[in-house]
C-alpha cells in the first residue's frame, strides 16, 4: 500500500538521503517522513529561532572553531563504539534509532562526532562547537519530535605543559578569566566525584578534575544566564534583575566521567537543558591525543529555544507558514546582547481527539497461544505509525487504557490521538479519514485485532 511508505522503502535494495543512494537491509527503518526532513537543516536558516539560540551560545564562546554542516548519517560506531556505548545498551535498538542499514544510522546525537574532532584538533585549538540536527524514534507530544537539534561544546588543556605552572593551576587560571554571576542562584550538592556514583577516571587526578569541573561548570551557566536573561526582558518586561535559579544533578554518560545535568527553574518548573562532564580519556587516547583533557556538553536547541522565544509546540518550529516564520528576526543591542522576539500565537484551531482500541496478538502461554508468538510491540512503533499517516497534523498520541482478559490473558490497549493543525480547522471528513488509515496501518503493520 502507498500510504506505508517505509514498507515500500524496506522492499527496495537501496534508501536516498540528501541525494546519495545506501544499501538497505534488515536493520533499515528510516520512514519517508524522515528522509524528507534531512535536508532542512533548522540550525542553518536564518531568522530561524534555533538559528538565533545557536548564535547566542556560539557569541558566549568567542575562540571556539564551530562545526555546522557534519553530515547526520554517521556508521554505528561514531554514534556508539567510539564513545563506549555497552554492545546491549537499550539506546542501539531499532525501536529507538533510526538505522540506514546495519552499519549506518542517522545519528541520535551530536556525540557522534566527538572521537572525529578531537582527532583533528590542532595543537592550539582550544575548543569547538557542534550543531545539529539528531534523529530518535521517540514519543509524540507538544515537546517530542523525531527530529530535534543539538549542540555539542567542548574545550581541552595540554596536560603536557611548555610553562612552568601545573595543569590545575593553568585551568584555574582559565576560571578566573570567566565572567562572575551574581544574579544567578546555583545549587550545587554534589562532590566533583563520587567512588560509585560518579568516578574520577583511572587516568586522572582530582585536583585536574576539580578545575575542570568548575571551568565546565561556570561556563554554562554563563550560557543559560545569557539565554534567560533575553528571555526575561521579553517575557517580564522590567524583571531582569531577577535571581535565575539552577541546579547541577548528578548524570550518567558512557562517555564522560564524572558527569551532570544542568537544570532551570522555569515558570513553577525544573527542566533539563543539559549534559556534560570530563571527557572519558580512553576518546582522547583513541583520537591520537593523549595528552589532553578536557570537558564537553550537550545540549537541546529546541528545548533553550521553546523557552527564550515563548513558542508551545515543537512542531511549530518545522512550520514553513509565513505567519510563523516572519515574526523572528536576529538582533543584537549595542552592548552585544541578544534581543529576540516573544512568539505571537496566531488563532488556536481545534483539537479532534479520537481513542482506537485493540488488542495484542498472543501475548501469554495461558491463552493457549504457540511459544514463540509472543507480541513484539514498541509504543514508538504506533508513535511513527500516526506520524506517517497524519505527519504534523498529530499533537499527541498516548495510552488512556490497558487491560488483561481475566480468561484468556489476552492484552487490550486503548490509544488517544489527538489530531489538531497548527496551521488550519481540519474538517470532520479529513480526521475520520486519517482515523480510518490508522486504524487500518494497526491492523496491517503491527498486527493487532481492533476491538
Ligand atoms: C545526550 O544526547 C548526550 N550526548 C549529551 C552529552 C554530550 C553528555 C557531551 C556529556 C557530554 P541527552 O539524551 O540527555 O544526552 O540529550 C541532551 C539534551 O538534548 C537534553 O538535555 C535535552 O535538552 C535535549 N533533548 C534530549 N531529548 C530531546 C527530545 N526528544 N526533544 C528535545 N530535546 C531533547
Ligand atoms: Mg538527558
Amino acid at each position: 500500500m502507498e500510504t506505508f511508505a517505509n514498507i515500500v522503502q524496506d522492499a527496495r535494495d537501496s534508501l536516498k538521503l540528501l541525494d546519495k543512494s545506501y544499501p538497505t537491509d534488515s536493520w533499515t527503518n528510516v520512514p519517508s517522513t524522515i528522509s524528507r526532513l534531512l535536508p532542512r537543516r533548522l540550525h542553518l536558516q536564518p531568522d530561524h529561532p534555533i538559528t538565533i539560540t545557536r548564535r547566542l551560545i556560539e557569541s558566549r564562546f568567542p575562540s571556539f572553531a564551530t562545526h555546522n554542516s557534519l553530515s547526520p548519517i554517521v556508521s554505528v560506531h561514531q554514534n556508539f563504539d567510539s564513545l563506549g556505548f555497552p554492545v546491549d545498551h537499550p539506546g542501539r535498538s531499532r525501536t529507538d534509532t533510526y538505522y540506514v542499514n546495519q552499519d549506518t544510522v542517522l545519528r541520535t546525537h551530536t556525540s557522534a562526532h566527538q572521537a572525529d574532532t578531537f582527532a583533528s584538533l590542532g595543537a592550539s585549538d582550544e575548543g569547538f562547537l557542534i550543531s545539529a540536527d539528531v534523529y530518535r524514534r521517540d514519543a509524540v507530544d507538544r515537546s517530542h519530535y523525531p527530529v530535534f537539534h543539538q549542540m555539542e561544546g567542548a574545550m581541552m588543556w595540554s596536560r603536557d605543559p611548555s610553562g612552568s605552572s601545573s595543569l590545575s593551576e593553568r585551568i584555574w587560571a582559565d576560571v578566573e578569566k570567566l565572567r562572575r554571576l551574581e544574579d544567578v542562584e546555583v545549587s550545587d550538592p554534589n562532590p566533583t566525584v563520587h567512588p560509585e556514583r560518579n568516578p574520577l577516571q583511572k587516568y586522572h587526578e582530582l585536583g585536574d578534575v576539580e578545575a575542570i569541573a568548575a571551568h565546565l561548570k561556570r561556563s554554562l551557566e554563563d550560557v543559560v544566564r545569557e539565554i534567560f536573561a533575553a528571555a526575561k526582558a521579553v517575557t517580564e518586561p522590567g524583571s531582569e534583575g531577577e535571581a535565575l535559579k539552577v541546579r547541577w544533578v548528578e548524570a550518567y554518560f558512557p562517555f564522560t566521567s564524572p558527569s551532570w545535568e544542568l537544570e532551570v527553574y522555569w515558570q513553577g518548573d525544573w527542566l533539563e537543558v543539559l549534559g556534560c562532564g570530563v571527557v572519558k580519556q580512553e576518546i582522547m587516547i583513541e583520537a591520537g591525543a593523549p595528552d589532553k583533557i578536557g570537558w564537553a556538553f550537550g545540549l537541546g536547541l529546541e528545548r533553550i529555544a521553546m523557552l527564550l522565544c515563548s513558542i508551545p509546540d515543537i512542531r511549530l518550529f518545522w512550520s514553513q507558514d509565513e505567519r510563523f516564520l516572519s515574526q523572528f528576526r536576529e538582533k543584537r543591542g549595542d552592548d552585544g546582547t541578544y534581543q529576540v522576539n516573544k512568539f505571537v500565537p496566531f488563532s488556536k484551531h481545534p483539537p479532534c481527539p479520537k481513542d482506537v482500541s485493540f488488542w495484542l496478538r498472543g501475548t501469554s502461554s495461558a491463552g493457549g497461544g504457540t511459544k514463540g508468538n509472543t507480541h513484539d510491540f514498541h509504543e514508538n512503533d504506533i508513535m511513527e505509525l500516526v506520524r506517517d499517516i497524519a505527519g504534523d497534523i498529530v499533537e499527541d498520541v498516548s495510552l488512556v487504557d490497558e487491560f488483561t482478559h481475566p480468561k484468556t490473558a489476552r492484552k487490550s490497549m486503548c490509544y488517544r490521538v489527538i489530531y489538531r493543525s497548527l496551521e488550519r480547522t481540519l474538517t470532520n471528513e479529513e480526521v475520520n479519514g486519517l482515523h480510518e488509515k490508522v486504524r487500518g496501518g494497526l491492523v496491517e503493520r503491527l498486527g493487532v485485532e481492533l476491538r
